[in-house]
């Protein structure tokens, strides 16, 4: 099958997630100036902290520590990169992102790193698709609400988004059902999607839809000129401490 000249990872889960086993770590970014300048699409997982970003990326590489996942919210404190692509080369690139809405952070660190992702959203050239994970039963939060206000526009200029709904596996089919067909109302324009990592629920749906959103006609990221990662300038950026 894998040398049928035909075959399209776009559509065969199998290839698909050969293509995600490729993954590698590249580099991790505790502030957005840090971030290499990428000429490759890039694909963002975003959302609170705790809702299962990290585990997701391991899930879906088939990879049991790539990213860093935990049952202490506030596992993820900078943006770690994962690179993809067969033979060593990339042909897109995985973003973990540090979760924001935890609690036990101070204020303060907490509207920095809504100030850093905000930007990281906004100005990445190469980002071509956000997903935005929610725990289906807490639903949106109004971070989660914010974000996707504040991404609308690139949304509308094209960037692709998945509003992936995490560990489904605790709820009951029915649950499942009410809480994803909110989410498509939700996901104003984008995807809407149930996802376990634990039992290995909509895992073909995203792979194959990650390789499409990087290796489709837009997948270049648009604009690639500059790194164009913070167009005011970096800014007083305080203490290292922990960003979510
Ligand atoms: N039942 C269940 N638990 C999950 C699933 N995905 C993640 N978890 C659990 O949720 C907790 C948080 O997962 P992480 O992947 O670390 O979450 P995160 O979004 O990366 O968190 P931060 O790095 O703090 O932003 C861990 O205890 C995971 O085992 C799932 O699909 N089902
Ligand atoms: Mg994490």
């Amino acid at each position: 099958m894998t040398h049928d000249p035909t075959a399209d990872p776009g559509r065969d889960p199998r290839l698909a997630h050969g293509w995600l086993h490729t993954a590698r770590f590249l580099t991790t970014a505790p502030q957005l100036e840090h971030l290499p300048a990428l000429e490759v699409p890039e694909i963002a997982f975003v959302g609170r902290s705790n809702a299962g970003k990290s585990t997701a990326i391991n899930t879906l590489t088939q990879q049991k520590r790539l990213a860093f996942a935990s049952k202490t919210p506030g596992r993820t404190q900078s943006i770690n990169l994962f690179s993809l692509g067969k033979q060593g080369l990339t042909d897109a690139v995985l973003a973990d992102l540090p979760g924001y809405g935890y609690a036990a952070v101070p204020r303060e660190a907490k509207l920095r790193w809504q100030r850093v992702m905000a930007n990281y959203l906004l100005t990445r050239p190469n980002l071509v698709a956000v997903v935005l994970l929610v725990d289906p039963r807490l639903g949106l939060t109004e971070l989660d609400e914010a974000l996707l206000e504040a991404i609308r526009p690139r949304v509308e200029e094209g960037l692709k988004f998945l509003l992936l709904l995490t560990k489904a596996d605790k709820l009951t089919r029915a649950e499942a059902n009410k809480a994803l067909s909110i989410a498509k109302l939700q996901s104003a324009g984008g995807e809407a999607r149930l996802f376990s990592a634990l039992k290995k629920q909509g895992l073909d749906e995203v792979a194959t839809l990650l390789w499409r959103w990087t290796h489709g006609p837009a997948a270049d990221g648009g604009e690639k000129e500059g790194h164009g990662l913070d167009p005011e300038g970096p800014g007083p950026e305080p203490e290292p401490e922990p960003l979510d």
